[in-house]
């Protein structure tokens, strides 16, 4: 007998998506931003079916993507920040409270809520992840949002 594989694609055709952008370093984020949101429209999710809330810090990512996961109008929250340790003397919180609650809000509502949040030493590394020869970490939580809504429709 063989093996039942599953995995999900890259079609983001009528999926309704929820992003969550923290404003605090904006000058990264919004490239982020601008990388889920091309990455998203190339593979197929409309605008119409994409909704963008704004939050003042990372800190704050985790509770808006709770409600936004749970009001249960979106496949994939989506969320995107930047915390620079450079510039901030609570940069170890920030970023454990934002992995830690970005994580239980996923695992709470089942729903999947992808990590887009960069965590960097400095403005350069920073700089070098939104857009740079780092890629884009924002491209790369939308995709993986796709792929995780297209996995959980596989397995049922
Ligand atoms: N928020 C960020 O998104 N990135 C940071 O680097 C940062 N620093 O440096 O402090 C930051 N702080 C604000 C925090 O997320 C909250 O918005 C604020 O503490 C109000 O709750």
């Amino acid at each position: 007998m063989s093996m039942r594989m599953v995995e999900g694609n890259l079609d983001g055709k009528g999926l309704r998506i929820a992003l969550v952008v923290g404003r605090f370093n904006d000058f990264i984020s919004q490239r982020l931003l601008e990388g889920a949101l091309d990455c998203l429209r190339r593979h197929g999710v409309a605008d119409k079916d994409m909704t963008v809330a704004r939050v003042p810090g990372a800190f704050e990512i985790p509770v808006a993507a709770r409600r936004l996961a749970l009001s249960r109008k979106f496949d994939a929250v989506v969320c995107i920040g930047c915390v620079i340790r450079g510039e901030t003397s609570h940069y170890e919180q920030v970023c454990a409270e934002v992995a830690r609650g970005i994580a239980s809000v996923a695992l709470e509502a089942g729903l999947p809520v992808t990590f887009g949040v960069l965590t960097t030493e400095n403005l350069h590394q920073a700089i070098e992840r939104a857009g740079a020869k780092g890629g884009n970490r924002g491209w790369d939580a939308a995709l993986a949002s796709i792929e995780m809504v297209s996995l959980f429709r596989n397995l049922e």
